[in-house]
């Protein structure tokens, strides 16, 4: 642990105890990033700059360099943060069920939900995000997320910034480390399921644990459907893709497959498993799976750790319950992080094209070199110099080493790699680099994320805020710049070049994204774009309007009680941000609709009386007056 040193405090503003001495010299060096407070320009100056030279301070009217991409944690969401501002500029509702969008009660939100909502009550748990690639690289078609939670993936479209599709992974249960395929461009996102169940997970051997197993699923991009899954030994943790197409590798700290934690914690060593995607494609394509209970899946059977692994796949022991698993930006080697082992392993890619070629006979030669860093490694990541930065999480602590070196020195040269240990907030959690997986590091901004935010922050009850730190290194020392609070738990980002991003400023009027109930109008012999009408279909009654700031189209409509009522919206503004809100006072109802957009809800209606609807979303000078009356006869 890094010494708890206290700040001579003269300012009278108290910096977190438990901050080390190198941090707390690093961070004097920043200026304000951790309430030392320096007076005027000085002040100004240290802001806007660090020691390495790189801007973080983003100007009014200045654009960030990335997009960040974060994962909301248990709030079941995606945010958008610009770096380096930090600034959360958007969040994205995907598992969870949303005010101010609608999202979980519009119809065109329900529908990619499915049944979801009504059975999850709009709890999710994000962990990581992942953008889709083309050659190595982002290409800003989607972006992934993982349900650890509810078992379910989603896919979110990058040009709207709206989940599109979500799917709930059969035959495993938790989804956690979640890829996408790097090369030539993402077919596949790669899902692991993380606890082990019985097979089929039916009431069978609830207390036979031997019989409990996991998967890799493979889902197609385009389709979202699963293709394949591989039956492993132990469990399934993080993974990551290679840059040539050929491999998904993974941790696995429950090599045992425990079901209590002195089980789970046995082994003294446990693996990372690599998964080799034309070895399953061509049997799957042969016919060679198998299919668990009613699932129409083929499951490969990809079992067979103490034989070192099967002609699917590559069982290399490291040791222990490693965590996070994290490819070279070089595509040479895989780096598992050994959270309980105060050490990485760097598995040689090459060396796993020997194993399944039959050149190479054990697995842990493919190990080629464990670097020591300190107590609790979680993730690495990496910049464009052939350094990689591991977030230490008992040692609380950024170790920036450098990879050539930790080979010199595995081949018994004396060099010491470890090139710098930065002390960071309270047990740092996962740790990015911006554009770090992708063929096109750029060793400027890593951000590391954290649990505990301490005292660094103003108390707000019991409850803390997390802590997003960003840190500059871009030069020969990393620079801690930024401490930006956050709403638990953010654990994983990716931070994209802002031109390889391409979002949309208004709807397109034939975007798929409503096109049902662009269907379901014209059915009805409604024009969306012009039509303000209700229409009466026995008890059903479907609800027409367009917007215009200021006005809805129907300032009011009449329907009985009991009435199953649809209001569809079209928003005819096609001035970008003019977005409008309904609002139906008393009956829980929001929804967004933006530019060009159709958005609709469907609804019973059992209050008998006046109720008024409203604009929620700031439209106009006359926004307070955006509104109109539903009319409810008493039944
Ligand atoms: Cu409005």
């Amino acid at each position: 642990m890094s010494d708890h040193k206290e700040d001579d405090n003269k300012t009278g503003i108290s910096r977190r105890g438990f901050l080390g001495a190198t941090a707390a010299a690093s961070v004097a060096g920043a200026g304000l990033a951790a309430g030392v407070l320096v007076g005027g320009k000085e002040a100004e100056a240290r802001t806007k700059t660090n020691a390495n030279g790189l801007k973080f301070h983003v100007d009014p009217g200045e654009l960030d360099d990335y997009y960040g991409f974060w994962s909301g944690g248990h709030s079941g969401e995606v945010r958008i943060l610009g770096v380096p501002s930090m600034r959360e500029l958007m969040r994205i509702p995907v598992f969870n069920r949303d005010s101010a969008t609608g999202w979980g009660q519009t119809n065109e939100s329900k529908r990619i939900l499915g049944d979801n909502p009504q059975d999850y009550m709009g709890a999710g748990d994000t962990h990581h995000v992942h953008a889709s690639y083309t050659n190595g690289t982002y290409d800003g078609r989607y972006l992934f997320t993982n349900d650890k939670l509810n078992t379910r993936v989603a896919r979110i479209r990058m040009d709207i910034m709206k989940t599109d599709k979500i799917i709930t992974v059969p035959n495993v249960t938790s989804i956690h480390g979640l890829r996408l395929q790097k090369y030539p461009k993402s077919n596949y996102a790669f899902a692991n399921g993380e606890m082990v169940i019985p097979q089929p997970n039916d009431g069978r051997d609830l207390e036979n644990p031997e019989n409990y197993w996991t998967m890799l699923s493979a889902i197609d991009v385009e389709s979202m459907e699963v293709k394949w899954q591989v039956l492993v030994d132990g469990n399934l943790d993080n993974n990551d893709t290679d840059y040539q197409g050929k491999y998904v590798c993974s941790t696995c700290y429950n090599s045992a497959r425990g079901v209590t934690l002195p089980e789970m914690m046995g082994p003294e060593r446990d693996w990372a498993v690599v998964i080799n995607l034309k070895a399953v494609e061509e049997a799957v394509a042969a016919g060679d799976f198998t299919t668990i209970g009613d699932c129409k899946v083929p499951v490969v059977d990809g079992r067979g750790a103490e034989q070192g692994g099967s002609k699917f796949t590559m069982y290399i022991p490291v040791p222990r319950s490693p965590h996070g698993l994290n490819t070279t930006p070089d595509g040479k080697y895989f780096i598992a992080n050994g959270k309980l082992s105060p050490t990485v392993s760097i598995i040689e890619i090459a060396k796993v094209d020997d194993y399944f070629a039959g050149k190479l006979k054990d697995p842990r030669d493919a190990v080629i070199a464990e670097p020591e860093l300190g107590l609790g490694p979680l993730h690495t990541t990496y910049d464009n110099r052939g350094n990689a930065y591991t977030s230490v999480f008992l040692d609380s602590q950024v170790v920036k080493w450098n990879i050539a070196d930790a080979l010199r020195a595995a081949k018994g040269e004396k060099v010491n790699y470890i090139r710098q240990k930065l002390d960071v907030h309270y047990q740092i959690g996962h740790i990015k680099a911006t554009m770090a997986e992708t063929k096109e590091p750029d060793g400027k901004w890593l951000v590391a994320l954290c649990k505990f935010s301490k005292d660094r922050f103003l108390p707000v009850g019991p409850l803390h805020a997390e802590n997003d730190q960003l840190i500059d290194i871009s030069g020969d020392e990393m620079k801690l710049v930024h401490d930006g609070p956050t709403f638990p738990e953010p654990h994983d980002c990716i931070m994209v070049r802002r031109d390889s991003v391409r979002p949309a400023r208004v709807w397109k009027r034939d975007d798929p994204y409503f096109a049902e109930t662009v269907a379901m109008a014209k059915a009805d012999g409604i024009t969306l774009e012009q039509d303000n009408k209700v229409i009466r279909d026995g008890n059903q009654v479907r609800v027409y309007m367009t917007t215009i700031a200021p006005n809805f189209g129907l300032t009011d409509f009449k329907i009985k009680q009991g009435d199953e009522v649809t209001v569809v919206i079209t928003n005819m503004d096609s001035i970008e941000d003019l977005h409008h809100g309904f609002a139906l006072t008393n009956h829980g109802i929001n929804f967004e609709i933006a530019p060009q957009a159709t958005a609709s809800v469907t609804f019973t209606a059992n209050k008998p009386g006046v109720h008024w609807y409203y604009c929620s979303w700031f439209c106009h000078a006359l926004h307070m007056e955006m509104s109109g009356r539903m009319l409810v006869e008493a039944a």
